[in-house]
């Protein structure tokens, strides 16, 4: 059996002026740049559980304009979803589908709207791939597929991945790989699209996994820089602890996403300092506690943070590490009043990196589910403008249209040449003046 598996690549936005901004501002131009050409880990992942004796092919496919020239003569494909990308996805299903190849759906999109997808596919994964894809690429090969493996209720032991086959990727296409340590997140914020809507418990991969696939890696690129694809990567901190030990000897420079809390452990910032941590992506949300209230729906712990927000940043960035601050524009409470909060925030806080995004309903979340309930989703199945840069809801405190128009302020306020440089500038003086602080009060020590 010849197997495609199907990535939709690249980024995307429907905001025509923000998408040209995209092409012009330097801040957006770099992100863009770093982050553009990752694979789909999930589907490597599944392609390590695939028997040998299935070829499997790994494609990327950014435009669907020339479905002419598809890569052909499979047997089945599976194609990954993200929202943004559904309707492309559908368009290339149907198209397989009419050559008589058989179409495999999965991801978060499908498993937020499997019905939907059932219309272009002959088989769809709700949930994770791991627990059901041998079961259905048997039943694939006896003839016998159902039209839907639903793996919720059976979260994937991570101690059993398989190892994802990065040997199947064109390598030079890459300025980074990505490797997951965990899944899922304690919190569970109104507006997350991520694992925990595939999966909601917390759990971590053995880091013996971690380092081989690693390892792995460096067989085909030896000095890679490495994305982890995780939600929340050091809740579990001796789990953490011990996996940044072990990273220390790989010589790797790294990248990933965490929540403020580990400002609070000073060990934890040494060892992912050591162990060659760039950079992480932090959710602040919002640079006001207005905006943070209600985020986090256990114990709005994202609002009780607030307080700790600028001392926080400044004791990780002291360890060398910068911080990306993520805020999303558009949150309940909160009117124009925000963008100007935002850009003010950036700039006394230091951090080194910002990201903006549009709050954004996607199917399957809190959020979506609320809007819709509100009456203030703008149109309930325009899945393209989930990109994190469109508006598809209401918001309640300005107009759709002072969204749109002040995120395009914002970005430009944040992203040009000039607010760049003076935010690694800061940086960097900053670290020098606490490495030199630093070293005089040990020095003074002894
Ligand atoms: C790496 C990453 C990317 C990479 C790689 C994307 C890719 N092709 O996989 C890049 C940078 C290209 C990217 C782009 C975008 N991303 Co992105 N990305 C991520 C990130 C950080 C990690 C994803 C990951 O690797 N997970 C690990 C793997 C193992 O999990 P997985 O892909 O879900 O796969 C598992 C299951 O879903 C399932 N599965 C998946 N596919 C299939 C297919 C079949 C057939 C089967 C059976 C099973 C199956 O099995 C897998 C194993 O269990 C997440 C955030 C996060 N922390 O998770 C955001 C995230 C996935 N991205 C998001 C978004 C919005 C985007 C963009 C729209 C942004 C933009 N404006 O362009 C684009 C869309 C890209 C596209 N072409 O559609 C959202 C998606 C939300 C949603 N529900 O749609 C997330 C959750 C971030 C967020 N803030 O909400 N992204």
């Amino acid at each position: 059996m010849k197997l495609g598996m199907i990535a939709m690549s690249g980024l995307r936005a429907h905001n025509e002026e923000l998408t040209r901004l995209g092409l012009t501002l330097p801040g957006f131009i770099e992100r863009n740049k770093t982050i553009a050409s990752l694979p789909s880990l999930g589907l490597l992942t599944l392609a390590g559980l695939t028997p040998k004796n299935i070829d499997v092919d790994y494609v990327e496919i950014e435009d669907i304009c020339d479905l002419d020239s598809l890569p052909g003569a499979y047997d089945a494909v599976a194609i990954s979803s993200f929202s943004a990308q559904i309707k492309e996805a559908y368009v290339l299903a149907d198209r397989f589908r009419s050559e008589g190849v058989t179409v495999i759906l999965g991801g978060l999109h499908v498993t937020a709207r499997h019905e939907e997808a059932l219309q272009h596919a002959d088989i769809v994964v709700i949930g994770e791939g791991e627990p059901v894809w041998p079961e259905l690429l048997r039943d694939l090969i006896d003839g016998r597929p159902q039209r839907i493996y639903d793996s919720r209720g059976t979260p994937f032991n991570l101690g059993s991945s398989p190892m994802p086959r990065f040997e199947l990727l064109d390598v030079d296409r890459y300025n980074r790989l990505t490797v997951q340590t965990q899944r899922g997140c304690p919190f569970n914020c109104e507006f997350c699209a991520a694992s925990i809507r595939l999966s909601p418990i917390y759990r971590v991969k053995p880091v013996d996994r971690v380092i081989a696939e690693i390892r792995r890696i460096k067989e085909i690129w030896p000095k890679p820089f490495i994305e982890f694809a995780d939600d929340n990567t050091f809740v579990n901190r001796k789990h953490s602890k011990r996996l940044l030990r072990a990273l220390i000897p790989e010589n790797v420079r790294w990248f990933t996403e965490t929540d403020i809390s580990v400002a609070r452990d000073d060990e934890l910032l040494s060892l992912m300092r050591d162990s060659g941590c760039a950079q992480v992506l932090v959710g602040l949300e919002s640079p006001t506690v207005t905006g943070l209230r209600g985020v986090e729906q256990k114990s709005d712990w994202k609002a009780k943070q607030f307080d700790s927000y600028l001392s926080a940043i400044d004791r990780i960035q002291s360890h060398g590490i910068s911080v990306n601050g993520c805020f999303v524009l558009g949150l309940d409470g909160t009117g124009v009043e925000s963008f100007e909060q935002v850009r003010d925030f950036v700039r006394e806080s230091g951090l080194y990196e910002v990201q903006i995004t549009i709050q954004t309903a996607f199917p399957g979340t809190p959020l979506y589910d609320r809007l819709q309930r509100e009456g203030r989703l703008l149109d309930e199945t325009a899945w393209e403008l989930c990109t994190l840069f469109d508006v598809n809801f209401r918001p309640d405190r300005m107009t759709v249209e002072e969204l749109e128009k002040n995120f395009v302020w914002l970005a430009k306020q944040l992203y040009s040449e000039q607010s760049s440089q003076n935010r690694k500038r800061a940086f960097y003086r900053k670290l020098h003046e606490s490495m030199r602080q630093t070293q005089a009060h040990t020095g003074g020590a002894s």
